[in-house]
């Protein structure tokens, strides 16, 4: 292996030598523990540790690095204590997930590394929103995201790249190229030479760089990221190396043939660049023994420490803690003065006073800035605002929203507009195990709202007519918002802003131009989880939310005897479980009304709770109306006897008579 050094001082050198030893020291450590049956997994990095180590000693400390499972030589370069580390491998209380997710699967902001998920490609759309945070901030800094060439196979893959080099953001993007993806070589993986190839198509900079040689990955990765600081730009790296061990120590090799493992056992990162450095005269075999023993007593203290480290105890009342970002609720309320507003104008100027008072907020969607959202609701906000902070996004739902996550990371608030909440689906994943999940793993919050324009009644079918509210409450982790009326949603809109947590706020497109209210001129905050009685009665309660709760009224108006408590939830997640139950222990009958399809849907959940914790007081079962089940059809006729609107008012009247 050839190594060129004439720029290297040799202190830098034998840094490099070693930062690579050590993580192969603690591999070969956890080998001998997992053949103990001490430790339950091992993903092997062994044979590609020029990778982390020469791109984490390129990098400053400030910069964020997303590291991969194979990139222990990141963790420890970046000086990770090995007793946190140790205690994260284990479950116990000093790692840094509680015990709640495995291996390299967190991040710490501490040393500014930010795991992956198992998913694997998310990760490199976070990378785009630390970048865009950095720009935006007029910081000369790098992101280093990872990926292995398997990784470089899905979706979030492609729009990451794309969305970097659309906005040109500053983002290092390494595929570790190892030769299998689990047992599937790159012949099944890509069917081009180079994957750094693919760099043409996004209009990017690439490189090839020998992943194995510790002095050419150092010193191309210093060139490039300095060029970068100075000149902000994705560049794409493909490292060739090759995955020594099985996808973990259980699944093996036997799938790799045995002359590839001889080729890449000859270049080895470590043993080449030691016999180099002995060559050289710049490290002595005893020099060697001495760095060894040092590293291996550093690791048995802090694995003695680890072990010794008590278990944890479960407790509930942590975890469900954990599960959200604290937010102290502020109310902000609001003078005298009001404007007749539709329900579209309330959000729009909701979102406008949202982006006065949190100078940085950042909203992204596709179509939103100079034409204003399909549905105009963002018309004017490039004026009042910049392109910075009001961007239009590829179409790539998925990318924007871990953009998003990004953002937040480098404690940047965004709302991320879905053109239509179907599409969100495209979305899904960073949202579900991404958003929802990364405060309980690791303490992050993702500081994200996701509008979501959606319902039915307006004759547009299948793919832009859904109310999937249910996909996410069914998820601990997301904030799900759903208001009826103009005032409601102006001020649950603030209060979604102003919570880091991650919030679905759901806008029924057919309330957007039909439903009018006196709402408030100045900006104004409401309180999650508190529902709104619309009407009071004796006889029954009806629960709804969004336009089912306008069907409900209209019902009551045409049946004005009907005695009836009429809730409207505002928020599903969190509940105003109190509001019902009070509610219901009052009438003993209800009757919940929802647009989704049944099965599965709110209403289920509802009637579930009810019926536990009302049962003495009911006079009648639960009522649950819905829609059918079936997809949501085109044409008006079809969509109406899809709908429960009807079929609203004859199961309020059956009930009645119950
Ligand atoms: C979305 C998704 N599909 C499948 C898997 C299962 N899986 C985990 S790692 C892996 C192979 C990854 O290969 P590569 O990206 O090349 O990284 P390497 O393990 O080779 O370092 C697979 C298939 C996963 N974690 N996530």
């Amino acid at each position: 292996m050839q190594y060129q050094t004439d720029q290297i001082d040799q202190t830098t050198l034998l840094h490099l030598y070693k930062n690579m030893l050590k993580p192969r020291l603690i591999e070969e450590k956890m080998l001998v523990l997992l053949r103990q049956g001490k430790i339950s997994k091992w993903f092997s990095g062994i044979g590609q540790e020029a990778i982390s180590v020469g791109v984490t000693m390129a990098m400053k400390d400030e910069e964020y690095i997303l590291p991969m499972h194979r990139n222990l030589g990141i963790f420890t370069t970046r000086n990770v204590p090995l007793f946190r580390l140790f205690c994260q491998w284990q479950g116990k209380m000093s790692g840094f997930t509680k015990g709640r997710d495995r291996s390299f699967h967190f991040g710490t902001q501490e040393y500014k590394l930010i795991g992956m998920i198992s998913h694997l490609g998310p990760q490199l759309g976070v990378a785009d929103g630390i970048a865009l945070a950095s720009k935006l901030k007029n910081r000369q800094e790098v992101t280093a995201v990872f990926t292995g060439e398997g990784g470089t196979s899905e979706g979030d893959f492609h729009e990451a790249l794309n969305v970097a080099s659309v906005w040109q953001l500053p983002v290092l993007f390494c595929i570790e190229n190892n030769g299998y993806g689990l047992s599937t070589p790159t012949s099944e993986q890509y069917f081009c030479e180079n994957l750094a190839d693919r760099g043409v198509g996004y209009g990017m900079e690439s490189h090839i760089i020998d992943g194995n040689n510790i002095v050419e990955v150092y010193q191309k990765i210093s060139e490039i990221t300095e060029s970068m600081r100075q000149n902000p730009r994705p560049v794409l790296i493909e490292f060739k190396t090759f995955r020594m061990r099985g996808h973990e120590e259980a699944s093996g090799t036997k799938y790799v043939p045995q002359d590839l493992m001889d080729f890449w056992e000859q270049k080895d990162p470590l043993n080449n660049f030691k016999s180099f450095l002995i060559e050289q005269g710049i490290l002595t075999e005893t020099d060697d023994d001495v760095f060894r023993s040092k590293i291996k007593a550093e690791i048995d203290t802090a694995l003695d420490m680890a072990f010794t480290e008590d278990a944890i105890v479960p407790d509930m009342e942590t975890e469900l803690r954990d599960v959200y970002h604290p937010f102290e609720y502020e109310h902000v309320t609001h003078k005298e003065k009001t404007e007749e507003l539709r329900f579209i104008d309330a959000i729009s100027t909701g979102l406008k006073q949202s982006m006065e008072k949190h100078t940085d907020l950042v909203v992204m969607g596709q179509d939103i800035a100079d034409y204003g959202g399909v549905f105009k609701i963002t018309e004017g906000f490039v004026e009042a605002f910049g392109k910075d902070r009001v961007r239009n996004t590829p179409i790539c739902e998925s990318s924007i929203i871990e953009v998003g996550m990004g953002l937040s990371i480098a404690n940047i608030k965004s709302v991320v507009e879905m053109q239509f909440a179907d599409f969100v689906s495209s979305g899904f994943n960073p949202i579900v195990n991404y958003l929802a999940k990364v405060h309980y793993r690791w303490n992050q919050k993702a500081d994200v709202v996701v509008r979501m324009p959606c319902g039915a009644g307006v004759a547009a079918g299948p793919f832009h007519s859904q109310t999937n509210e249910a996909w996410f409450t069914k998820t601990p982790g997301l904030k799900v918002v759903y208001p009826a009326f103009p005032y409601d949603a102006k001020g649950l809109l603030a209060t979604a802003i102003n919570d880091p947590n991650p919030v679905l706020f759901f806008e029924h497109k057919a309330l957007y131009r039909t439903v009018r209210q006196d709402v408030p001129t100045d900006y104004y905050t409401l309180p999650f989880g508190k529902a709104a009685l619309l009407n009071e009665g004796q006889e029954i309660t009806i629960i709804s939310y969004g336009a089912g709760v306008h069907w409900a009224i209209s019902i009551l108006e045409k049946h004005p005897n009907i005695q009836a408590d009429l809730i409207d939830l505002r928020t599903l997640q969190p509940l105003d479980t109190e509001a019902i139950l009070t509610s219901v222990k009052k009438t003993g009958k209800a009757i919940i009304l929802q647009e989704d399809s049944l099965f599965g849907g709110i209403a289920s959940d509802l009637s579930a709770m009810i019926m536990e914790q009302c049962f003495e007081y009911l006079d009648a079962p639960v009522k649950r109306v819905a829609s059918m089940e079936t997809p949501i059809p085109f044409i008006g006729q079809l969509e109406e006897q899809y709908l429960p609107k009807s079929r609203f008012e004859i199961e309020l009247l059956e009930l009645l008579k119950y």
